[in-house]
């Protein structure tokens, strides 16, 4: 079969979209960090969307770990599908917006002068929570992150991306260039403002003088992203080669839905995203708190409880009606009442996720999202959890999500095989899940003691560690099903 290339865009299918631009004019504007299925389904496709208006945003993506989506990409011109797929079928979408794809282990100074280039005017990062070597439980940065203590010993050859982003501004400002405007694309709490506070506390230790020239004249935007894409599959890279006829190295499948919202704060200016869709606003926290809590909360639960109760798949898990009844209370009785907004938006947004993950073409995997708990855990649930348990209210749900993690990362499942736990801090979640064996008391203390994901105070609260360790007993003498069943009433 012939590979998707620029050449090979001649004679697709009708039914296929393609770029509505003449890709050889294209000149780029952004540089992409953390080039992965998400941003290829989001942001890539909003600015292919816009690139036939104006050709000079066109995206150079890095990948700060591993070679592979440059492998994949390079041999078919850096273009690929977008395949967005409901129970009604599949449509394919060629996107160009992706010029290059530079793999930072092997180019890093090709990267770094990439960004240091005035044309750069934004460099945009989808790094995954723990690529910002924070503390997720305060939004600091961690000193002594084995990544940051590398680029503080070695700034000019940075490994982590608050290390790459420092010295890029850095050459910037050596060179005299104004910095360019950093945009997280990450599911951070306020993720402008976290990222903002990171890469200044980085140049702080590097530079003071560095630090104030941030200080001064650094954006950072915060936006909220919304598109669920899950990993591609080989079934999925046959069933797009059949549709496009090309085969393509590396396709990305997504759902229709898709939402930005972003702080229109861009001082070197930016593409006209809200021609194609985007919501640019003053103030972008209440629709970041709202999407946290509501999609990626039920969304952390469902992969908790439903991994342990069977489920591969999400919609699978929310097909059965005891986790369907838990996540329809989790949002309704416990985590509206936290947010801004009006009931009546939320009760919409609400039901317009549960269609979303009930959405059978998906295939998204329970353990996908299970992945990095103790990054995920405290914007996700545990924010919910502190401002109910300040307001005197009942957390029950909330904290069965919590004990869902906390079983889960005993790392054994419920018919005793072994569950693969990626976490950073997989190792120590081990030891402390061995040392307290199915005792559900030591393993809520010992996991209560890691400040980076609980802070201090919320292990204090008397009434929240007796709800999630009496759970966690449940979990431990019934199972998932069975307590869900239980909890959700
Ligand atoms: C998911 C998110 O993997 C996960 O942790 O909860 O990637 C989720 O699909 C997106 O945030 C949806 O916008």
């Amino acid at each position: 079969m012939t590979r998707l290339s620029e050449v090979a865009l001649a004679g697709l299918p009708n039914a296929v979209e393609r770029p509505a631009y003449v890709r050889s004019a294209v000149t780029p504007g952004i540089v992409h960090l953390g080039i992965g299925a998400f941003h290829r389904a989001h942001m890539a496709a909003y600015v292919d969307s816009l690139l036939g208006a104006d050709p000079s945003w066109g995206i150079i993506g890095a990948s700060l770990r591993r070679p592979d989506t440059r492998d994949a990409l390079a041999p078919q011109d850096f273009l690929y599908t977008l395949a967005v797929r409901d129970a009604s079928g599949t449509r394919c979408r060629i996107i160009g917006s992706l010029l290059d794809v530079i793999d930072a282990n092997a180019d890093r100074e090709g990267l770094l002068a990439r960004m240091a280039d005035p044309q750069t005017r934004i460099v945009s990062l989808t790094v995954t929570e723990k690529g910002y070597c924070h503390d997720p439980a305060t939004g600091a940065l961690d000193q002594n992150h084995p990544d940051i203590r590398h680029d503080l010993g070695d700034p000019a050859n940075p490994v982590s991306a608050p290390g790459m982003l420092v010295e890029a501004l850095a050459r910037r400002k050596a060179a005299g260039i104004a910095p360019f405007t950093v945009m997280s694309c990450d599911n951070l709490p306020a993720n402008g403002r976290t990222v903002r506070r990171i890469l200044i506390a980085l140049a702080r230790l590097r530079d003071p003088a560095l630090a104030d020239w941030l200080e001064a004249g650094l954006a950072c935007p915060s936006t909220m992203v919304d598109r669920i894409v899950p990993a591609t599959t080989d079934a999925d890279r046959a069933e797009i080669s059949g549709l496009t006829g090309r085969e393509d190295g590396w396709p990305i499948v997504t759902e229709p839905f898709t939402q930005w919202v972003i702080e229109d704060h861009f001082p070197l200016g930016r593409p006209a995203l809200e021609t194609v869709g985007a919501q640019l606003v003053e103030d972008v926290e209440p629709f970041e708190l709202m999407k946290l809590r509501m999609l990626n909360g039920s969304h952390s639960s469902i992969a908790y409880l439903g991994y342990l109760a069977g489920y591969q798949h999400v919609s699978e898990a929310i097909a059965d009606p005891g986790i369907a009844r838990l996540i329809h209370g989790l949002m309704t009785e416990e985590v509206m009442a936290t947010l801004p907004m009006p009931r009546a938006d939320l009760e919409a947004y609400r039901d317009a996720l549960l269609q979303r993950f009930a959405n059978p073409a998906l295939k998204h995997r329970t353990w996908q999202i299970a992945m990095d708990g103790t990054q995920k855990l405290p914007q996700r649930l545990l924010g919910t959890i502190a401002d109910r348990l300040a307001e005197g209210l009942p957390v029950t749900r909330a904290a069965l999500g919590v004990a869902g993690w906390m079983r889960y990362v005993t790392g054994i499942d419920e018919k005793g095989a072994p569950i693969d736990v990626r976490d950073p801090h997989a190792a120590r979640l081990r030891s402390i899940a061995d040392a307290a064996g199915r005792d559900a008391t030591r393993l809520a203390d010992g996991l209560f003691a890691l400040e980076e994901v609980f802070g201090t105070e919320l292990p204090q609260h008397k009434g929240f560690r007796e709800t999630v360790t009496r759970h966690l007993d449940s979990l431990f003498a019934v199972g998932a099903a069975e307590t869900v069943r239980k909890v959700a009433g």
